[in-house]
């Protein structure tokens, strides 16, 4: 398969784009290139329903989380596994979570 061309993001995307993430609450993972955050629903259909949505676009991506469900909590950490880091695949995924997980509350 074609490999992909983004790389590890570099000291000035890290500023522009990750600053936006942990505003929204997004936190660096210690030891590790990698961010995380934990989403709390109403309960396991909507955490779900989150979860369906997010599968359905990291599919397409072929980038997909690391995450962990019990009930209404999903625990979620972005890294690319091929750089071992985090690029810019990992921040378009989180953007998309982001607003997943608001429409996933309404
Ligand atoms: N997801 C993530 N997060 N990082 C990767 O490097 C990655 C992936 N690689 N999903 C993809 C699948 C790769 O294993 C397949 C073969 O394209």
């Amino acid at each position: 398969p074609l490999k992909r061309m983004s790389g590890k993001l570099t000291a000035e995307e890290r500023q522009s784009v990750l600053t936006p993430l942990t505003s929204a609450g997004w936190t660096m993972v210690e030891n590790r290139d990698a961010i995380y955050k934990e989403y709390l629903f109403k309960d396991f259909n909507q955490a779900f329903g989150f979860m369906t949505r997010v599968a359905l676009l990291a599919d397409k991506m072929d980038h997909h989380p690391e995450w962990f469900n019990v009930y209404n909590k999903v625990q979620i950490t972005l890294s690319s596994h091929d750089v071992n880091g985090l690029s810019k695949r990992d921040i378009k995924l989180a953007n998309f979570i982001e607003k997943a997980a608001k429409s996933s509350m309404d």
